[in-house]
């Protein structure tokens, strides 16, 4: 199942998303939602995200909405076990998708 990135021009949270998929390799296909045209506040697009926010992945069941999120996510499930630290926890909020990683403290 082809991964889908929602994504606009523009979007400096989008950009990082794309950015991910593509240092990854990971074939995907991007999907552009206008923010000035107001495509975020659709019904489908709020039905694949209570947030109405762009960059949202949707990787099969995997549903991410936020960009930091998106980044662990893809880091965890493409870039291998070296790519992410294991300190950095990506708690969900029960019946939400989840949201940005919480950050671990700063260590020495
Ligand atoms: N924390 C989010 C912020 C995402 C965000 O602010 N997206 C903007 C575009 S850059 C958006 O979708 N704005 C529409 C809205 O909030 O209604 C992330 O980093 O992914």
């Amino acid at each position: 199942m082809t991964i889908k990135l929602y994504t606009g021009l523009g979007s400096g949270s989008a950009y990082k998303a794309e950015l991910m998929l593509h240092l990854l390799h990971v074939p995907h296909e991007s999907i552009a939602v206008s923010i000035p045209k107001g495509e975020h506040t659709l019904p489908e697009f709020r039905a694949l995200t209570p947030f109405g926010q762009i960059p949202l992945l949707v990787d099969g069941t995997e549903v991410y909405t936020d960009s930091q999120a998106i980044g662990c996510y893809l880091a965890r499930a493409y870039g291998g076990a070296e790519s992410v630290p294991d300190f950095w926890p990506m708690p969900r909020i029960p019946g939400l998708p989840p949201l940005a990683p919480v950050p671990a403290p700063v260590r020495d």
